[in-house]
């Protein structure tokens, strides 16, 4: 599994639908009035924290999320269809952050737990609103509003309860893999792994705990030495990963 614990995505929320300009017309009703409806609600963009997921890796193929346009407004006074939310799925522990800001947004933390990213533009408002004694037939509706946009950096904070951590060669890719299922490759000579590798180890009772086994970390490891203590997936070899 590759190992992706930041990335950056941009989210845009949907646009309101516009609000309509109609008339009542029947027959026997002269002068019906205004009846144009107002137009939906943009679709809002949120996050959602699961439990299903380790890594942000999805998000290095995927990184525009949108929420659907709120419909237009229609006649006979009919509201438009507001537009669908979009939830995105990110690990549990994932930091938000607004990526031109630096600001903190949100730290999501237990499963389930939501965050609004984008919220959808508000929709139009139809001429009927605008009936007033004064005016008894505006014929002007308003438009709807834009939804708003991000981007945004996720950071993942919590990636395993146990980290193997040792020299180069100590054998904790051999650790790993006799304690769980992860695969990591092992060999006898140092800095075999490059990025870390993450196992379940089950207990008897069938809950899991998951093990990170972390590159060779030696002297001088926080100044750069070696691997240094950051580690990515991508090929330019640093700076996704601190543990
Ligand atoms: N004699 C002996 N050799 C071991 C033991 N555990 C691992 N080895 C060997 O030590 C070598 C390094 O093992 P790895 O598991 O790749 O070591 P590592 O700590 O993950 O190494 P890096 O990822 O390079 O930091 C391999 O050739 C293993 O077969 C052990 O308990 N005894
Ligand atoms: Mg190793």
């Amino acid at each position: 599994m590759q190992f992706i614990d930041r990335a950056e995505i941009q989210v845009v929320a949907g646009k309101g639908g516009d609000g309509m300009v109609a008339f009542r017309r029947e027959k026997y009703v002269p002068a019906g009035g205004p009846s144009g409806g107002n137009g939906g609600r943009g679709g809002s963009v949120f996050l959602v924290a699961v439990e299903s997921l380790q890594t942000l890796l999805d998000f290095q193929y995927n990184r525009i999320f949108k929420g659907e346009n709120g419909k237009k407004g229609g006649p006979k006074n009919m509201t438009g269809a507001s537009g669908d939310d979009r939830a995105i799925e990110v690990p549990c522990g994932t930091v938000v952050y607004d990526a031109l800001t630096g600001e903190l947004l949100a730290d999501l933390v237990a499963p389930e737990q939501t965050f609004c990213a984008a919220k959808g533009g508000k929709g139009g408002l139809g001429n009927k609103c605008f009936l007033t004694n004064s005016n008894r037939a505006p014929d002007y509706a308003t438009l709807g509003g834009e939804g708003e946009q991000k981007f945004l950096r996720l950071e993942l904070k919590l990636l395993a309860e146990v980290g193997i951590i040792g020299l180069p060669n100590a054998g904790k890719s051999t650790l790993i893999s006799a304690l769980s299922a992860a695969r990591p490759k092992i060999a006898d000579y140092p800095f075999t792994t490059l990025i870390p590798n993450l196992g379940v180890v089950r207990k008897p009772t069938g809950d899991g705990t998951v093990f990170a086994d972390i590159p060779g970390l030696i002297e001088g490891a926080h100044a750069g030495a070696g691997l240094g203590y950051e580690f990515c997936g991508t090929s330019n070899g640093r700076g996704c990963c601190c543990i």
